[in-house]
């Protein structure tokens, strides 16, 4: 299976979906729809949304069924993205090869368009809790709500940024990754399976396998980012070696998981050994 090429085949699904739900750059606010718009065109790897598609395909549904899951993760993604740039936090001036927004539009539009970003996510969400069977979809909006908020990637954040940098040891900084990073790939994973009409086994061994594999897919992050010596990071406490080998056996376990789910579950495998395998 060329992994490369679903990406791009369910980016094309995505993009249509996110620009049916982002208001025109040509809306008042001008300034406030461009900024929104500029990370998420042309976007990065859209691996999060292509996960929610492919948990849905992995039991039994259309890739379209998670679309709604797809896009409110990719534009919570870029709200943290966009917040985690500011110079309150990371100070970084580029971000998917361009100027970061607060560079671009100044320190309040880019807090302003991620907050707008954050509300159409859940906006994404509830249009489809009103269509489809209420459940499944209200269940999935709650598990994205968790994923977003303080026990995951906003409690994950506050943690890395107080990190105790004197006496880090791996449990320490898992427990970061596993909030800051593994909760939205979690989600991903679980609601758009949950859209895609997943039974609840199906959603428990999903539920294992998004935390394994967005634990690793940080780990990979720390190793990609080596110039980088924050506090919180795997490579500081294991070293080049043992990160890696924690990665690749975080990826196994994952893989485990969905072993016996047969053919359909095979975009999944492909993305989760993309996501730990890739180089950027
Ligand atoms: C500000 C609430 C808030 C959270 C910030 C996203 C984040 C948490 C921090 C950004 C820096 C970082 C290392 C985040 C961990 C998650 C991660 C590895 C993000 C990068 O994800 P990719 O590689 O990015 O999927 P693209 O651009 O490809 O979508």
């Amino acid at each position: 299976m060329d992994v490369q090429a679903y990406l791009s085949d369910r980016s094309e699904l995505l993009n249509g979906q996110l620009q049916t739900l982002l208001p025109p750059s040509s809306t008042p606010p001008e300034a406030l729809h461009q900024a929104m718009r500029h990370l998420v065109f042309p976007g990065g790897k859209r691996l999060r949304p292509a996960l929610a598609m492919a948990a849905a395909e992995a039991v039994g549904a259309g890739a379209e069924a998670a679309l709604p899951v797809a896009a409110a993760v990719e534009l919570i993604h870029t709200y943290s993205l966009i917040h985690d740039d500011l110079p309150c936090m990371d100070d970084d001036t580029e971000r998917r090869g361009r100027p970061t927004v607060h560079v671009q539009f100044g320190e309040a539009l880019a807090v302003l368009a991620g907050d707008a970003l954050l509300a159409l996510a859940f906006e994404s969400l509830a249009a489809a809790a009103e269509q489809a069977s209420a459940g499944p979809a209200a269940r999935a909006l709650r598990d994205v709500a968790r994923a977003a908020g303080s026990l995951g990637l906003v409690g994950g954040q506050v943690d890395d940024l107080s990190f105790d940098r004197e006496s880090p040891d791996f449990a320490a900084v898992e427990a970061v990754h596993e909030r800051k990073t593994a909760a939205l790939i979690q989600a991903s994973v679980v609601a758009g399976a949950r859209l895609g009409g997943a039974s609840d086994e199906a959603v428990a061994d999903l539920e294992r396998f998004g935390r394994d594999l967005g634990v690793a897919f940080q780990i990979v992050d720390d190793l990609l980012d080596e110039g980088d010596d924050g506090a919180c990071s795997a490579l500081r406490v294991l070293g080049v070696s043992a990160a890696r080998q924690k990665a690749a056996g975080l990826l196994d376990a994952a893989l485990g998981l969905i072993e016996n789910w047969g053919d359909r579950a095979e975009p999944l495998r492909e993305l989760a050994r993309f996501a730990v395998r890739r180089d950027r």
